[in-house]
């Protein structure tokens, strides 16, 4: 049984969610003694973040890490495809969510609370989500293009889940959350939009998403 270190509202921790859903993989799921970045937590985990894996004597305190080591460890359903070349496309693809796209939505939790409105930074940030979700179009396209062959939308079904879209499920429900509560102007692309609704077809993905965006709201209530 794996120990899994969580918070309810951590993107991470849905990215990891979804890879353990989709793996088939039973957790014991535990939110971190004392809260993320406490003493209790860190004689557990030292870097004091979630998400976190322990598997055995192993802890693994990264979803990167986490989602490299379940795929190594636990190769069934395969989550990477076989090709040299696809398989950097994906690893670029995880890559961007977790040092691109995710950053610049973060970014915005600082002002959601009313008292922080702080419409300058609302807009840069908007414009950088924007500018992400553009470049994201043209990665999630080409995939699109690359497996079905006319650019239409393809079915989620014939669309294996990857590591790298672990990720996505959340910072889009984010994006859409903050967007309907700070009056952002997020921008869809087609290709984004069609690469979401695909994703949350996948059984793993819906059914770690249904609560979630309940999450996210109440965390925006409480600011
Ligand atoms: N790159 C890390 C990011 C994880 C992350 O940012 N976790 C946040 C919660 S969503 C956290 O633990 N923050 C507290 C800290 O870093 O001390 C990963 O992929 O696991």
């Amino acid at each position: 049984m794996l120990t899994f270190y969580n918070t309810p509202v951590s993107i991470y921790g849905i990215k990891t969610r979804i890879l353990l859903r989709h793996k088939g993989l039973k957790r014991d799921e535990q939110l971190p003694p004392g809260g993320y970045g406490s003493a209790a937590y860190k004689q557990v985990v030292p870097s004091g973040n979630v998400p976190a894996l322990i598997d055995g004597d192993l802890l693994i305190a990264d979803s990167e890490a986490i989602a490299e080591y379940i795929e190594e460890r636990y190769p069934d359903p395969p989550m990477m495809p076989t090709g040299l070349a696809e398989r950097a496309k994906t690893r670029e693809l995880s890559r961007f969510h977790d040092t691109r796209l995710e950053p610049e939505v973060r970014a915005l939790f600082r002002i959601v609370s009313p008292t922080r409105h702080d419409p300058a930074h609302a807009e840069n940030q908007t414009k950088a989500i924007n500018a992400r979700l553009a470049q994201l179009a043209v990665m999630v396209d080409r995939r699109g293009k690359e497996r079905g062959g006319s650019g239409a939308p393809i079915r989620s079904k014939e669309l294996p889940l990857l590591l790298a879209d672990c990720g996505y499920p959340a910072t889009f429900a984010w994006i859409e959350a903050l967007d309907g509560a700070l009056d952002l102007g997020i921008e869809w692309p087609g290709a984004v939009s069609a690469y979401r609704w695909m994703l949350e077809e996948q059984d793993a993905v819906s059914a770690t998403m249904a609560r979630y965006g309940k999450v996210i709201r109440e965390w925006i209530a409480e600011q």
